[in-house]
């Protein structure tokens, strides 16, 4: 399959090899990103990529879909099991389509959606006015409280009793800290609002436990497949039996065509890893390795919103370092260290500077490194944005990360293959 890349497409044959070269030679600490396995990417780069099935399975547009309903079928039946929902949805191609298809199903335009503040950790899809979100809804917006950096409840019900949001939505993409999704629950009872939860960076700590579960709480829950789930990129809806109707028509036809089932068949390859122990015990490094990193980066003198973490990621504020997360992320960026600048709550900068950069672990844990290299990790990130403009630091951690790099490959044989099919191009 390579060989036939190479020969019909050097260019985009080198565009995979640089990056999957790219991926093992750099420390990911993206805290949405990880790396799927071979069973994954094996369903993924299948024919099923060729077929038609708009509709649902058993009941589809097209002919021939015998097999790729049993594909779909799995992966519907091993998510409702994984997360104990009475009813999957697993054809979003990404979250963002995954929450409008929730928003469509319960909302008019003009209706309230009571969300996080993009600022403080939510969603540009949770009501942002650069998304359609913020522009075919009027969205209300809570945030953290200043002293403790957690989610401001009083200020949650506050809004929902004044604003009476159709939808309350709950779930983000940088908040350090546990959900309370029963305490929103009470008060989406309280404005007579739907409940959303957007789970998918935490939904692999969920689907093993080590997370609340939203689903006796919330009406719809979304995820995206690929964050601490480690599956395709792609997305699901998980809800009750009384909205099933109404979420299967606005996610098709409503909002989408052809679902990609190819993506659908890696999902379920996905979901039946998750329900394995070895998922279990890596999410659980997931966290143990957050947390030394936490402490870590702490004890180098560095503050973390809420001080600390409880989930798969941190932000870090790095103003003690008199630094900005756009300069971090740069200079991280040049010794192999990938991470993302990132806004903390009442940040003084603008969002494409911002004050702080956002960490997480699920990446790393998959390539089998644990506490002792998050302390070493921890160090080497302190060291970099301590001293900005030593070079002779910057070629030691550079040394030190490829060394980290080269004793957790990722990739290998995939690696080798290219290798090999590279030197063909000479
Ligand atoms: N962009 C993702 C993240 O990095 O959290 C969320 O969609």
């Amino acid at each position: 399959m390579i060989e036939n890349l190479r020969k019909t497409d050097p260019e985009v044959f080198l565009a995979i090899y640089n990056e999957i070269e790219r991926q093992h030679n750099n420390l990911e600490l993206i805290a949405s990103e990880n790396f799927v396995s071979p069973a994954v990417l094996s369903a993924l780069g299948s024919p099923l990529t060729n077929k038609y099935a708009e509709g649902y399975p058993g009941k589809r547009y097209y002919g021939g879909c015998e097999f790729v309903d049993v594909a779909e079928q799995l992966a519907i039946d091993r998510v409702k099991k994984l997360f104990n929902a009475e009813h999957a949805n697993v054809q979003p191609h990404s979250g963002t389509q995954a929450n409008m298809a929730v928003y469509f199903t319960v909302l008019n335009p003009g209706d309230t959606i009571l969300s996080m503040e993009l600022s403080h950790g939510g969603h540009l899809s949770h009501g942002s006015p650069v998304s359609f979100s913020g522009r075919f809804f009027r969205v209300v917006y809570y945030g953290v409280n200043k002293d403790d950096e957690t989610i401001d409840f009083n200020l949650v019900r506050e809004l929902a009793l004044k604003e009476k949001p159709k939808v309350i939505v709950t779930g983000y993409s940088a908040y350090p800290r546990k959900i309370d999704f029963e305490k929103f629950r009470e008060i989406a009872n309280e404005s007579n609002s739907y409940l959303m939860a957007d789970i998918a960076h935490i939904a692999g700590l969920v689907a093993t436990g080590l997370h609340p579960t939203p689903i006796n709480s919330a009406d719809f829950i979304t995820s995206t497949t690929h964050k601490t789930l480690r599956g395709p990129r792609g997305a699901f809806i998980l809800t009750k039996e009384i909205y099933k109707k109404d979420l299967d028509k606005n996610v098709f036809p409503g909002i989408q065509g052809g679902p990609l089932m190819h993506v659908i068949a890696a999902k379920a390859v996905c979901f039946k890893e998750a329900m394995s122990e070895e998922f279990k015990t890596y999410q659980q490094k997931i966290v143990k390795n957050a947390k030394k990193l936490a402490e870590t980066l702490k004890n180098e003198g560095a503050r973390l919103v809420s001080d600390g973490t409880d989930t798969h990621l941190m932000l870090v504020d790095l103003r003690p370092f008199k630094i900005t997360g756009k300069n971090a992320e740069n200079l991280l960026g040049k010794v192999n260290i990938t991470v993302n600048k990132n806004t903390i709550p009442y940040d003084p900068e603008k969002p494409f500077v911002s004050s702080g950069i956002r960490l997480g672990t699920p990446a790393l844990t998959t390539r089998g490194m644990g506490e002792e290299q998050m302390e070493i990790i921890g160090k080497l990130i302190a060291k970099i944005l301590k001293n900005p403009s030593d070079e002779s630091i910057q070629e030691s951690v550079i040394k030190e990360v490829k060394s980290l790099c080269e004793e957790f490959p990722l990739y290998k044989e995939l690696r080798d293959s290219f290798k090999y099919e590279s030197n063909m191009l000479k």
